[in-house]
């Protein structure tokens, strides 16, 4: 069987870590007197955590010295680590682990694609860390999605090259990251929002072991 480099992005493919991220910025956007809502909250998927609150503050028309920001950063941060903590097993999307299993199974490389600077630790809360042969993540890169550094990174370490790599992405910046580097991009979600993928799946639970070969034969 061929081999190809398979890249999960994180929040909204593995976990659904958003609504954790919601509820501290949602705290934070409190303190601060702005409204935040879920529909903003859907602007912050695969996004920056720095670009986050700069969307937030936007949304009061608000300004904010470096100062105060880099405090409203850390105390967000700390607020989101208090729900993480609490995370296990249960949280793993529906299908995601199966579809591991086979790509493991089948000796195929597999890395993890994510803005978030928390990745690893999620990864290991919920227990499926020992799956992923790289991790490239918010900690590595210094270009967001839709620039394709956090996917070509994770090509390299796991040294595969980068064009004919399987990127998994619920963010449209995600899928046109993947798509700028030359990869088969599978979006992961609803495929209006997502149409720019090259396949389109609602989640991991309509990904069969046939789709894969395919993939592996091409
Ligand atoms: P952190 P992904 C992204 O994860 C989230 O979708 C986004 O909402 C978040 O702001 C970003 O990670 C940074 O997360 O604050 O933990 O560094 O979808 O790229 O896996
Ligand atoms: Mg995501």
């Amino acid at each position: 069987m061929k081999k190809k480099a398979f890249i999960f992005d994180l929040d909204g493919v593995i976990v659904d870590t958003a609504k954790y991220h919601f509820l501290a910025w949602q705290k934070l956007a409190q303190q601060l007197g702005i409204e935040f809502t879920h529909e903003h909250n859907e602007q912050l998927k695969g996004v920056s955590r720095v670009r986050s609150l700069d969307i937030i503050l936007g949304l009061g028309n608000a300004e904010a010295s470096q100062e105060d920001k880099d405090t409203w950063l850390k105390q967000k941060n700390e607020d989101y680590l208090t729900y993480i903590n609490n995370m296990d097993e249960s949280e793993i999307l529906e299908g995601v682990v199966p579809v591991l299993q086979y790509l493991r199974q089948n000796g195929q490389p597999i890395a993890l694609g994510s803005a978030s600077k928390n990745a690893k630790p999620i990864l290991e809360k919920v227990n499926i860390l020992h799956y992923f042969d790289a991790i490239v993540d918010g900690n590595d890169v210094s270009n967001a999605k839709p620039d394709p550094e956090v996917f070509l990174q994770a090509a390299q370490k796991l040294g595969m090259p980068a064009q004919g790599a399987v990127v998994f992405e619920d963010s449209v910046a995600g899928v046109q990251a993947a798509n700028i580097a030359n990869m088969v991009s599978v979006g992961i979600g609803d495929a209006a929002v997502l149409h720019e993928a090259q396949y389109n799946f609602k989640d991991f639970t309509e990904i069969h072991t046939t789709f894969l070969q395919n993939l592996l034969n091409n």
